[in-house]
C-alpha cells in the first residue's frame, strides 16, 4: 500500500455584489431602484473517477479555484454565476481540513461532492422595494466563497508489482510505458525503493505499475535489499515477472524469484503472473521462440509468457494489453469477494444556523456561521443596510438573547471575531 498525500488551497467563487442604481428616466428625476443581483460565485467539486490514479496532479496544481459571480447591474441586471470548478480525483481519496478532520471520502466512481461553496451573490437595491420602501438604498455585498486548506489522501494499492532480479529492466519498462522518471542503469539494485508509474492503457483507463527493487536469491533472509518490498504486491492483481533474455539460464532466473515469492511471509508464488523476457531487440525469432518455449514448460499452466524490448518497442503493446486483460479479470473477481464496502465517512459540521454571544466592553459579539454570512453581505454604513441587518439579527432570535443577557441602549453589537462589522442595538 503506497500513501498519497498532497495538500490543497480550495477557494470556492465570491458572490458577485448586488448592485445600488437607479432608473434613469426622461421626464423624472429619479427613477426607481434597478440594481441587478449578484451572480453566485462557483462551487469548488470533488468526483471521484476510475481514471484517475493518483494525486500527483496536485503536486503542480496547489490552488483549486472556481469562478467568481459577477456584480449585477444597472436595469436589473443580473451578475453572471461563477462556473464552478470540477475537479476528478482517484476513488478512495479521503479529504480532510486543516485540523484533520475528514470532511469526505469519495469511494465511487462518478460520486461528487460540493467541498466548498461559491457564495452567494449580493441583493441588487431592485429587491428591496416594497410599498414603504420606495427609494431604497440597500444593495448587498455578495458572500465570500468557502476557503479552505484540505489535505487529500489517498491509500493505493498498485494494479501490478513489476518483480525480477536485479537489471532485468523493471524501471526501464516503467519509464517508456508511464509517466514515472525512475532512475535506470546496467548495475544491480538501481532502484532502492518502489516506483510507481501511472499507465493509460487506452484514453477510458489506466494502470497503476509498482517497480519494485530487485530481489536476489536469499532475499527472503535478507540478502541483497531483502524482500520487505514485496508487501506492496500483496494486493497487486498482477505480478509482472521480467527475466533478461541474455541471463545464461532464464529456467533458473525464473525459479529463483519464484523460490523468494513462496518464502515471503505470505505466499505469492501462487499469485496471478505475466512472464516477459526482456530486451529482446537483438534475438532472432528463433532464439526467442524456444526461450518462450522453456519458460512456458515451467510456469504455472496458462501463464502468459511474452517478450518485449523497452528500447525498440517491439511487444511493448501486446504486453500491456495481456496485463490489461489479467487485471480487468482479476479485479471482477476480487470485487465478487469483497462486496462488503466501508460505509463512507462524512465529518459532522456544526450547523450553519448555530451562533453564540459573548459579552464585550461596548456592548456583545456574536459569533455564528449563518449571521456572520449576512454581515459579509452588508454594506456597514449604510443606514438601510445595517437596519436590514438589524431585522436578520431579530429573526435569528439573537436579538432576544442579547435582551436576556441586558444588553443596553447605547450598546453595539459585533458581528463576527475577527470582526466583520458593528451594528448599534
Ligand atoms: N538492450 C536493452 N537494454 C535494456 C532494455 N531495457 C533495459 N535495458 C538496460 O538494462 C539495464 C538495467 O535496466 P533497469 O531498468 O535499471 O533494470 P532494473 O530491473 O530496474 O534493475 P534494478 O533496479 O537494479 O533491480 C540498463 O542498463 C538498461 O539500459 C532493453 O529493452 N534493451
Ligand atoms: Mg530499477
Amino acid at each position: 500500500m503506497f500513501v498519497d498525500r498532497v495538500s490543497v488551497s480550495i477557494r470556492a467563487g465570491d458572490g458577485g455584489d448586488g448592485a445600488l442604481s437607479f432608473r434613469h428616466e426622461k421626464f423624472r428625476a429619479r427613477g426607481g431602484p434597478d440594481g441587478g443581483d449578484g451572480g453566485h460565485g462557483g462551487n469548488v467539486v470533488l468526483r471521484a473517477s476510475r481514471n484517475q490514479n493518483t494525486l500527483a496532479a496536485f503536486r503542480y496544481q496547489k490552488l483549486l479555484q472556481a469562478k467568481n459571480g459577477e456584480s449585477g447591474g444597472k436595469r436589473k441586471r443580473h451578475g453572471k454565476t461563477g462556473a464552478d470548478l470540477i475537479v476528478d480525483i482517484p476513488i478512495g481519496t479521503v479529504i480532510a481540513d486543516e485540523k484533520g478532520e475528514v470532511i469526505a471520502d469519495l469511494t465511487q466512481d462518478g460520486q461528487t461532492e460540493i467541498i466548498a461553496q461559491g457564495g452567494k451573490g449580493g441583493f441588487g437595491n431592485a429587491h428591496f422595494t416594497s410599498s414603504t420602501r420606495q427609494a431604497p438604498r440597500i444593495a448587498e455585498r455578495g458572500e465570500a466563497g468557502n476557503k479552505l486548506e484540505a489535505v487529500f489522501e489517498l491509500k493505493m494499492i498498485a494494479d501490478v508489482g513489476i518483480i525480477g532480479l536485479p537489471n532485468a529492466g523493471k524501471s526501464t519498462l516503467l519509464s517508456v510505458i508511464s509517466n514515472a522518471k525512475p532512475e535506470i542503469a546496467d548495475y544491480p539494485f538501481t532502484t532502492l525503493r518502489p516506483n510507481l508509474g501511472v499507465v493509460d492503457v487506452d484514453k477510458k483507463h489506466a494502470l497503476l505499475f509498482a517497480d519494485i527493487p530487485g530481489l536476489i536469491e536469499g532475499a527472503s533472509q535478507g540478502k541483497g535489499l531483502g524482500d520487505e518490498f514485496l508487501r506492496h504486491t500483496e494486493r497487486t492483481s498482477v505480478l509482472l515477472h521480467l527475466i533478461d533474455a541474455y541471463n545464461e539460464d532464464i529456467a533458473a532466473a525464473y525459479r529463483t524469484i519464484i523460490k523468494e515469492l513462496a518464502d515471503y511471509k505470505v505466499d505469492l508464488s501462487t499469485r496471478p503472473e505475466i512472464v516477459a523476457l526482456t530486451k529482446v531487440e537483438g534475438l532472432d525469432k528463433k532464439t526467442l521462440a524456444s526461450k518462450i518455449k522453456q519458460l512456458k514448460k515451467i510456469a504455472p499452466k496458462n501463464t502468459p509468457v511474452l517478450a518485449f524490448s523497452s528500447n525498440s518497442g517491439e511487444g511493448v503493446k501486446e504486453l500491456l494489453r495481456t496485463i490489461d486483460k489479467q487485471v480487468q479479470k482479476n479485479r471482477a473477481k476480487a470485487e465478487r469477494v469483497t462486496k462488503t464496502t466501508e460505509l463512507p465517512v462524512i465529518g459532522i459540521r456544526p450547523s450553519d444556523d448555530d451562533w453564540q454571544i459573548q459579552p464585550t466592553e461596548g456592548g456583545f459579539l456574536v459569533t455564528g456561521q449563518k449571521i456572520e454570512r449576512f454581515a459579509r453581505r452588508t454594506r456597514f454604513g449604510e443606514p438601510q443596510s445595517e437596519e436590514r441587518l438589524r431585522d436578520i439579527i431579530k429573526k435569528m432570535g439573537i436579538l432576544r438573547q442579547l435582551e436576556r443577557q441586558g444588553i443596553e441602549p447605547d450598546q453595539t453589537i459585533t458581528i463576527g471575531q475577527p470582526a466583520i462589522g458593528q451594528v448599534e442595538y
